[in-house]
């Protein structure tokens, strides 16, 4: 009997990264839906994950909390769908730093953006900050349109789930109004990644799942433009 893979998911939130993995593998998996943030509208969850933080990804007696190391250990297991590097792969160096670049370095200044722009209090509100910071993520992303402007993924001449993990930062970046600054190559890049019938299953995924367990469909006002 196979484990059930149970991921809590808030609507394009970070977890959007491993939904959209399995989506890719096409495994199953149970979506476990909150409103955002959980913290504050999902008290039980707290007792899941006492960061109150999405994803959390429970397989058996595994429990994960990083969006990136979930993609890298869910490619992992299913090492034939070839969305995992393997480490005598000469791209494997490049795909655990695309994977952690997805995170640590695209979405950080992103998550600046959102708070001084959207989660603070109106007297708190920073529009420098927003706007330095989404400077700052636009400027990162040249390491992204480098890579795309040669290639048509990210590393080892194939889809990867490095591109799923940094994948999630463009569709962030278009939540917060950022997209239209993307530079030719990423665009053209993005725009490949939303034509992927994985990515688009994971939307509709979390969709359905949203509506069927009556939590709003739509990005928290927080995660999508004012
Ligand atoms: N580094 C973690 C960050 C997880 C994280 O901060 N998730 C956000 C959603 S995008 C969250 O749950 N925020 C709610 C909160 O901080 O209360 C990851 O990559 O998964």
């Amino acid at each position: 009997m196979t484990t059930t893979i149970h991921l809590h998911h808030c609507v394009s939130a970070r977890s959007f990264r491993p939904l959209w993995l399995l989506e890719e593998l096409q495994q199953p998996y149970e979506l476990h839906m909150l409103p955002f943030p959980p913290r504050v509208h999902a008290r039980p969850f707290l007792e899941l994950n006492p960061l109150g933080t999405v994803p959390l990804l429970v397989h058996g007696g595994v429990r994960m909390t990083e969006s990136g190391a979930i993609c890298q250990y869910l490619a992992g297991l299913h090492p034939r769908a070839g969305l995992d590097v393997l480490p005598a792969d000469p791209a494997y160096g490049a795909y655990l730093n695309w994977l952690h670049m997805s995170d640590a370095t695209l979405t950080f200044p992103q998550t600046l953006v959102l708070r001084y722009s959207r989660f603070e209090s109106a007297e708190r509100l920073q529009p420098q900050v927003v706007e330095d910071y989404g400077r700052w993520f636009l400027s990162r992303l040249r390491a992204v349109e480098t890579a795309v402007a040669q290639a048509e993924t990210l590393c080892a001449g194939r889809f990867t789930a490095a591109d799923v993990a940094v994948g999630y930062a463009l569709l962030l970046a278009q939540h917060l109004g950022l997209a239209e600054r993307f530079g030719p190559a990423t665009a053209a890049y993005w725009q490949r990644l939303q034509a992927r019938p994985g990515y688009q299953r994971a939307q509709a995924a979390q969709h359905a799942a949203a509506l069927a367990q009556g939590v709003d469909p739509t990005p928290s006002p927080d995660l999508r433009l004012a």
